[in-house]
């Protein structure tokens, strides 16, 4: 990953009038093309396309960055810092299937690859890994810390998770010996009772208050001149909460949260509290977990300090499939009738779950999935018409991280007939998990280097370059229950989450979409 003087150099450049690169950015005018629709009093629709035409710009300069983790001390915090140590030093270990080397296998951003274009002469499609697309950081440059109320160092904790070989654990043990994770707000009522034990490691107090967000907001800081760090991204990766209730006058406003903070109102939980401290601080936040973190007071506070936050819930296992295999099934207009997932696991993650206020926040994250998929098809379901889903999890600690989950999708077909398909998923969680927080941190970062304007169409005029929404739903791909801005719709399906991350990032060097049409093999 070659960089000169903090600009990575370019695997490819776009040969047009309308891509212009200096050393310090790309910039690019694009054309976006939408179809706008209206129904007439007959019912009938008229399409009418649009065009709006957008700067964008692109800071080429990468910078140094640093990821900080809630929970890190957790299996994916340990999982994923491990795995980054490892490739950056290029490891290679034995196993009883024979050597294995490090990789980043399951990341968007590491390990696929993107249509670049057709090569002139030969036709030939040409690809390129999805991380040259943009200048973006590499992981093994990450720079990672974070907090957990566990005390456990980074070594003891990654043996505590029982998740990686101990040929390779032997290898990174001396390094990660020496991360210990800073002391973290713990309000018990917010996770399972059943995690107590481990919390040794707290600060003082057991609700919300300020002393909390401004602790957190000086262990960003000190971590990043520690580290001379440009920048820092902050992700929730610690246990499942409760969800928090929403109050008027509590968690409504930006407002009243901040008031809640400082009354130490009971409703306020410490990812929020975390939410609030690096909007304040502008690190990008992201929230790996299934509550409500974003309750609309700290959406409005993110927009207000123009901060960037995204959310919640890595979709790494059932649910990935999920939308996927929902996606192909309506998209090729079978009726599915039902959804019965059914997943058991052995973690910590799994015994937090097993408490009812937990589980309900995952239950609610991983049932949510399908609804645009059903919403879009107005043939096969009626208006409110949607199939039955069912959600279980239980808690077997022999299986440890490698979860098991079981799905029967149901579906109606032709003529009245039926398909059923089983699913049996071994999902290695955290081994899963970890690439997903990876792809976000590195997606996060690119987005807070690119700045876009409006010069026609739509109403869309502006004059200065400004930065995307507060609420970055394009990291929809790696999350179950996708956070949008507020008024815009959820996107679940897996296809157009990823057609939309990807044709973004063409977008800000100056390509069209990828339509997948080939006319050029069509049409002779
Ligand atoms: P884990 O239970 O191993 O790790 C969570 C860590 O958070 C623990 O070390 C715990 O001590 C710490 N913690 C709890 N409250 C904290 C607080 N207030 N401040 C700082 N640290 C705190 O769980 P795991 O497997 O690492 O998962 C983490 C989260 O990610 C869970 O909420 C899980 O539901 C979610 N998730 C995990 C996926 C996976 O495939 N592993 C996928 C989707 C979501
Ligand atoms: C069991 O459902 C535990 C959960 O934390 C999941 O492992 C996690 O949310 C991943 O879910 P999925 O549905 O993406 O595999």
């Amino acid at each position: 990953h070659a960089t000169e003087n903090g600009v990575k150099t370019d695997l490819f450049t776009v040969d047009s009038p309308n891509v212009v690169y200096t050393d310090d950015e790309i910039k690019s005018k694009y054309i976006y093309r939408t179809t706008s629709v209206a129904q007439g009093a007959n019912g009938k629709y008229v399409a009418t396309p649009r065009e709006t035409v957008y700067d964008f710009k692109v800071e080429r300069k990468v910078g140094k960055v640093g990821m900080m983790l809630v929970g890190w001390g957790g299996n994916n915090g340990t999982t994923v810092t491990a795995g980054i140590i490892a490739n950056r030093r290029g490891l290679a270990w034995d196993t009883r299937e024979g050597p294995r080397a490090a990789n980043y296998f399951g990341s968007v951003v590491m390990g696929s690859t993107m249509k670049l274009g057709t090569e002139s002469k030969t036709g030939k499609e040409i690809n390129i890994p999805f991380h040259d697309v943009l200048p973006m950081v590499h992981p093994n440059d990450l720079v990672i810390g974070g907090w957990d109320i566990s005390s456990m160092n980074l070594a003891q904790a990654m043996d505590r998770a029982a998740v990686l070989e101990p040929t390779l654990k032997a290898m990174v043990k001396k390094e990660m010996a020496e991360m210990k994770p800073l002391p973290s707000p713990y309000y018990p009522d917010f996770i399972a009772a059943n995690q107590g034990d481990r919390a040794d490691n707290v600060l003082e107090g057991s609700k919300a208050c300020m002393a909390h967000v401004e602790k957190i907001r000086k262990d960003i800081r000190d971590f990043k001149e520690a580290n001379a760090l440009d920048k820092v991204i902050v992700q929730w990766t610690a246990n499942t909460e409760r969800y928090a209730d929403i109050i008027e006058g509590v968690n409504d406003t930006a407002d009243n949260l901040i008031k809640a903070v400082e009354s130490g109102h009971e409703e306020v939980s410490p990812s929020t509290v975390f939410a609030v401290a690096c909007i304040l601080e502008n690190a990008p936040f992201i929230n790996g977990s299934p509550q409500n973190t974003f309750v609309p007071g700290a959406i409005e506070l993110a927009e207000k300090h123009g901060a960037f936050v995204g959310g919640d819930d890595f979709k790494s296992g059932q649910t990935k499939m999920k939308s996927a295999l929902v996606d192909f099934m309506i998209n090729a207009g079978i009726k599915l009738t039902s959804i019965a997932s059914y997943n058991h696991l052995g973690n910590n993650d799994g015994m937090n779950l097993s408490s009812q206020k937990q589980f309900r926040s995952k239950e609610i994250s991983k049932s949510n999935v399908v609804d645009d998929m059903v919403e879009a098809n107005n043939i096969l379901y009626k208006p409110g018409e949607h199939p039955n889903h069912t959600v279980v999890i239980k808690y077997m600690p022999a299986v440890g991280d490698n979860k098991r989950a079981l799905d029967e999708y149901y579906a109606e077909i032709f003529m009245g007939g039926h398909q059923t398909i089983s699913l049996f998923n071994v999902c290695e969680d955290s081994l899963l998990a970890s690439p997903l927080i990876i792809d976000l941190v590195l997606i996060a970062e690119m987005m807070t280097r690119i700045s876009w304007k409006a010069e026609a169409g739509d109403g869309a005029n502006t004059k200065d370059y400004k930065g995307f929404h507060s609420v970055l739903s394009i990291l929809s791909y790696m999350l179950k229950a996708p956070l949008t801005p507020p008024g815009t719709p959820v996107v679940n399906a897996l296809a157009k989450q990823r057609g939309a991350l990807t044709n973004i990032f063409r977008a800000c060097v100056g390509l069209q979409p990828e339509s997948d049409m080939t006319l050029e093999h069509k049409l002779f």
